[in-house]
């Protein structure tokens, strides 16, 4: 079938016809679910048996902006590849893909509606206390076994030609890259907080720290990321994670997706001046997002070096004190890209809805301002960070 995005009626002849996933006499019904920035998602679900499957079909433009963004279909098979790597390294954390069509770009994977999409989560004030295990996990295996200290290297080079996601990056490299950072007529912001966004306009020491974590973005091919780790690329329960969404894969700096997981965390943490209005309540549940933070990166640096000791296959990682430096450098890496992602989501095109579903403009204001200054803080923290305390302690400073 060649290239055109699927009617509900097409999206259930064409999940009929998958060999081994529903029955004969299946009696299928279809919902479409997407509600992110760039893909349909169709919910498919046998009446009878109560097996069903997602599939997920690119469209070949940015659905959030309209058919003016084009943007490649290629994504499509990024996503499922990637899926598929990052099952083979972490079984259990990601959807199982069971069909790619490359005509069509359209994934069948397995439905996780038994889960919910982690942002919203949050917003309800839901707390899931093996999240931060899971990601840690999830992101030590990924970025460790596709990086030179864990497979060949000459095998990493070819693999990094599979993945190179040139359109994708674009959207990154401008929306928190560059956009946030001037007067961009893709930003987006609340009126409330227009003096604050001039400054950041004009801060020279933020915008030299954020153009070298841009040249980190663009050359430092580590690893292959997930590439847009937000929690809403995250569905979750009390007891299972799935990182779900890796269209934006490509080799990187392991600190964007780190820094991605952090920056949103935070991000739920400064709208919480919206969502809980008890006082004694709200900050106990700041406490959480922030320990959350703390053991997000504890279990990945754990999960890091004890992969770095067991599997690393580069003899010159041996070398005493390389690992200590390398692992301060994801730190940094860490700390300053989840700046920039703190940044874009409040002066950037695309916003979350941790902050902007909150009604009341005055709260957001506050709330935005709250995620502005801590974001601008780690950017400035980055190259100087010792610690992931020292996250935490300015979250606390700029929520008082
Ligand atoms: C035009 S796409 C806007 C954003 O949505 C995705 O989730 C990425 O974060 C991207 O920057
Ligand atoms: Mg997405």
């Amino acid at each position: 079938m060649s290239y055109h995005s699927l009617s509900l009626e097409e999206a259930i002849r064409y999940a009929a016809n998958l060999p081994g996933i529903f029955p004969e006499n299946a009696d299928l019904q279809v919902r479409e679910i997407g509600d992110g920035n760039l893909n349909l998602v169709f919910h498919i679900k046998d009446s009878r048996s109560g097996a069903s499957v997602i599939m997920k079909q690119s469209l070949p433009y940015a659905k959030v902006v309209g058919e003016s963004w084009p943007l490649t279909l290629d994504r499509a098979r990024i996503e499922s590849e990637a899926l598929l790597l990052q099952e083979s390294l972490c079984p259990g954390l990601v959807p199982h893909v069971y069909a790619f069509d490359q005509e069509l770009a359209l994934t069948v994977m397995e439905d996780l509606s038994d889960h919910i999409i982690m942002r919203k989560g949050l917003i309800e004030g839901n707390r899931y206390p093996l999240f931060a295990e899971h990601v840690g996990k999830f992101m030590a295996h990924t970025l460790f076994y596709t990086s030179d200290l864990g497979m060949n290297q000459q095998a990493k080079k070819q693999q990094v030609k599979r993945f190179v996601n040139p359109e994708l990056c674009k959207i990154t490299e401008d929306l928190i890259f560059d956009d946030p950072y001037t007067d961009s007529s893709n930003n987006n912001y609340n009126p409330l907080i227009r003096e604050e966004v001039e400054k950041l306009w004009r801060d020279e020491e933020l915008h030299l720290e954020v153009a070298l974590l841009r040249e980190s973005f663009l050359t430092h091919a580590e690893a292959l990321l997930h590439g847009d780790l937000h929690t809403g690329s995250i569905f979750i329960t009390p007891e299972s994670t799935k990182m779900i969404d890796p269209e934006f894969a490509y080799y990187g700096p392991m600190g964007f997706d780190i820094g991605a997981v952090v920056a949103n965390l935070l991000l739920n943490y400064a709208g919480q001046e919206g969502w809980i209005k008890d006082a004694g309540q709200r900050s106990e549940f700041r406490q959480y997002l922030l320990d959350t933070v703390r053991d997000v990166w504890g279990h990945f640096s754990r999960n890091f070096v004890q992969l770095w000791e067991r599997d690393n296959v580069d003899r010159m990682a041996r070398t005493p004190g390389y690992r200590d430096l390398y692992m301060k450098k994801i730190l940094r890496d860490t700390i300053g890209f989840a700046g920039c992602k703190m940044v874009r989501r409040i002066v950037g095109l695309a916003h979350v809805a941790d902050i902007d579903t909150i009604a009341d403009p005055q709260v957001r204001a506050h709330a935005e301002t709250i995620a502005l200054n801590i974001g601008k803080a780690l950017i400035k923290l980055n190259r100087k960070a010792e610690s992931i305390e020292e996250v935490i302690a300015i979250a606390e400073q700029y929520a008082k």
